[in-house]
């Protein structure tokens, strides 16, 4: 199994189908699943990375993991404010999480990996040596509750193209391979602007990428509702993303430690989007209605202005069940 989509919903689609042809065979301590085995994933367009599906509410958590690799942190306290309870039982420590790939990417043994690729295709456009190395031998040297699930990520540019080809050792395919080509592939962008380079195409491929048990109901629900419209991000601003990406950073932090602010004024509109995706997360998780919906009536039609609706509706059900209690 394989292929080339034109879409991660199209990828999604066909990789979930062949899964649930198959009974969960394999059994691992997180439960039984049915597996395929070395799946290499062909996506042609790497901004077509928003499953309409997941976008119920899993882009929220997908900029989330994001943000937690681009904090360079592992801390389990940064991912349990976007995926509450989701991250626990993957802490040794209840502090950190090994799994975690923020640390490794920015700081591996004090090496800044993802500079270190942008550095070297700045100096050498067509170099087959921009590899960043996430799972490591000292994983499997002991035991751990979690441990990195991606093995590279391979940087080639091409003709004024960047490539990427994510290699992972195992992939959930309900729950991780979404969030994974979202944040691989917005890694694939930022690091396609500081080298001055367009965003090329995206492989993602790996060695178990399964279905457990316990989500063939939602698989096969996702695939019953039918053909998803692609939603294609717009392209990224052109130019080093590094000042925005740090403005980005802090604004999260502020709002993940209470505040309510909105984007600062200023921003380009790619990052502004990004940064009300974040101010409504905040809202939501405060379920405060009246800043959801004056959030909602502020966005430009962009696409992530579906996701935010979904949450408008979600909250406006909770508020009126409540009433009715
Ligand atoms: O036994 P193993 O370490 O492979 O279990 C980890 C589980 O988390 C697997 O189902 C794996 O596919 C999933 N996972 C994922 O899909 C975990 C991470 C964290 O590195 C990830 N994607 N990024």
């Amino acid at each position: 199994m394989g292929g080339s989509y034109n879409s991660l919903d199209d990828a999604m689609r066909a990789v979930l189908a062949a899964l649930l042809k198959d009974q969960p065979q394999f059994q691992a301590t997180r439960g039984k699943f049915s597996e395929l085995f070395g799946c290499c994933l062909h996506l042609r367009n790497p901004r077509a990375r928003l499953s309409r599906s997941e976008g119920r509410s899993k882009v929220f958590s997908a900029i989330g993991e994001l943000m937690w690799y681009l904090s360079g942190e592992t801390k389990l306290a940064f991912i349990d404010y976007y995926l509450p309870n989701r991250y626990q039982q993957e802490s040794d420590d209840q502090i950190n999480v090994r799994s975690g790939y923020g640390e490794r990417l920015l700081s591996f043994n004090g090496i800044n990996q993802l500079q270190n690729v942008i550095d070297l295709l700045n100096s050498k456009p067509s170099s087959r040596r921009a590899v960043i190395q996430l799972f490591d031998a000292s994983d499997i040297a002991a035991s751990y509750q979690s441990v990195p699930c991606t093995n590279t990520l391979q940087f080639i540019g091409r003709e004024g193209q960047l490539h990427m080809l994510a290699s992972m050792r195992s992939n959930d395919a309900f729950f991780g391979l979404p969030h994974d080509v979202f944040t691989f592939t917005m890694l694939q962008e930022l690091v396609a602007r500081s080298v001055d380079m367009e965003v090329g195409e995206y492989k993602h491929c790996v060695g178990s990428l399964h279905l457990y048990e316990d989500q063939r109901a939602g698989a096969a629900q996702y695939l019953a509702e039918g053909f998803q419209s692609h939603s294609e991000m717009p392209p990224m601003p052109n130019g080093d993303p590094r000042a925005a990406i740090e403005e980005l950073k802090a604004y999260e932090h502020r709002l993940r430690h209470g505040s309510t602010d909105l984007p600062p004024p200023g921003w380009d509109p790619y990052w502004q989007s990004i940064g009300e995706l974040l101010a409504a997360f905040r809202a939501s998780k405060n379920k405060d209605l009246p800043a959801l919906q004056e959030l909602m009536k502020r966005l430009r039609p962009t696409v992530f202005k579906m996701f935010v609706e979904a949450k408008v509706d979600s909250l406006e059900a909770e508020v009126s069940a409540l009433a009715r209690s």
